[in-house]
């Protein structure tokens, strides 16, 4: 008797803890594009840290970096369709999907962090997340990639005209295509994963990406020069499937809402800090940078005029101009 009743209390204090090992954890996968040493992966990693301490037991996020789970455009169908969780992507490949998005590839539209701050954070930020919702992806957070640069292995790149003719890879974007054009180049939108190899076989002079996924992509070793353009300042986006993330408890959804709010944060910083240290690493690695004067810079600007004729009334003349508010508000 005394056996038994030993047994059961033992297989009561044993029990609970068994049924919460039952319920297994749900898995987050998040698909990221680039290596394991860059930003947006390594916030990918705090918001898998953020959410597992706060969450104990509930949820096993898991980053994949290197386009293993796919470049951004398949990553980000599988996330829609649901048989992907969450992807860490550029806004501009998926301006198809939500052409809102396009407003972010307009050339020299954002100057400054702070004003790409003040868009990311602010209404527009808002709306375009909104936009995301119909089609079954809801926006965690906006990490950032910054301000693009160029880089080839042809000649040094101070004007339009050094341009004319390269071979340039750009993201899968409508805006970057006609850009380039503009600028006189030859441009071949393809995915990320494949940009090293095309450059290191010369099926392209060269490409553009900011600071840190040059250096960190190691693109110095088949890349000579990198000019200081800042044509446009893009953002990484956080995004999770929205029938997945509703399904979450709503205590959940706010605790996993916080971690990614928190991770951005640090992705920023931390992408920031690279952009600034990393230049300097560029050319101890054997890269010719050129920084543009303000005339210099010019001459790209104008150079894009026609973009902003052809995709202003596209996207919508309130949108653009609620970012340029924004900007200039920013200064
Ligand atoms: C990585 C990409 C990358 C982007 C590009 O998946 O494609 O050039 O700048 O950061 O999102």
């Amino acid at each position: 008797m005394k056996k038994v009743l030993i047994f059961a209390l033992a297989l009561a204090a044993v029990l609970p803890a068994t049924q919460v090992f039952a319920q297994r954890a749900k898995i987050i996968k998040i698909s990221n594009g680039i290596n394991e040493q860059h930003p947006t992966y390594l916030a990918a990693k705090e918001f898998e840290r953020i959410v597992e301490l706060r969450l104990p037991g509930k949820y096993d996020v898991q980053v994949y970096a290197n386009a293993q789970l796919g470049d951004d455009v398949r990553a980000t169908e599988a996330v829609r369709m649901g048989t992907l969780e969450s992807v860490a992507t550029s806004a501009s490949p998926l301006t198809g999907l939500v052409p809102e998005f396009l407003v972010f590839d307009l050339p020299f539209i954002i100057t400054s962090e702070a004003a790409a701050d003040a868009v990311y954070d602010g209404a527009v930020g808002k709306k375009l997340a909104a936009a995301l919702e119909p089609k079954g992806i809801k926006l965690l957070a906006y990490y950032e990639n910054g301000f693009r640069q160029l880089t080839n292995s042809a000649r040094e790149v101070k004007s339009p005209a050094d341009l004319k003719g390269l071979k340039i890879r750009t993201m899968q974007n409508p805006i970057h295509l006609d850009a380039f054009k503009a600028l006189g180049a030859n441009p071949t939108p393809m995915p990320f994963s494949e940009v090293f190899t095309a450059m290191q076989q010369r099926t392209i002079d060269g490409q553009e990406n900011p600071v840190p996924t040059i250096y960190l992509s190691k693109f110095y070793e088949v890349q000579k020069f990198v000019t200081l353009t800042g044509h446009v300042y893009g953002p990484h986006i956080l995004l999770i499937n929205k029938k997945i993330f509703d399904s979450f408890p709503a205590a959940d959804q706010k605790v996993i809402m916080e971690a990614a709010q928190e991770s951005a944060k640090f992705q920023r910083a931390t992408n920031r800090k690279m952009n600034a240290d990393q230049v300097a690493e560029l050319r101890k690695a054997g890269m010719t940078v050129t920084e543009l004067s303000p005339s210099q810079k010019k001459a790209f600007q104008d150079a894009c005029a026609s973009v902003y004729k052809t995709w202003e009334p596209k996207i919508g003349k309130a949108l653009v101009d609620e970012v340029r508010q924004a900007v200039a508000n920013a200064k």
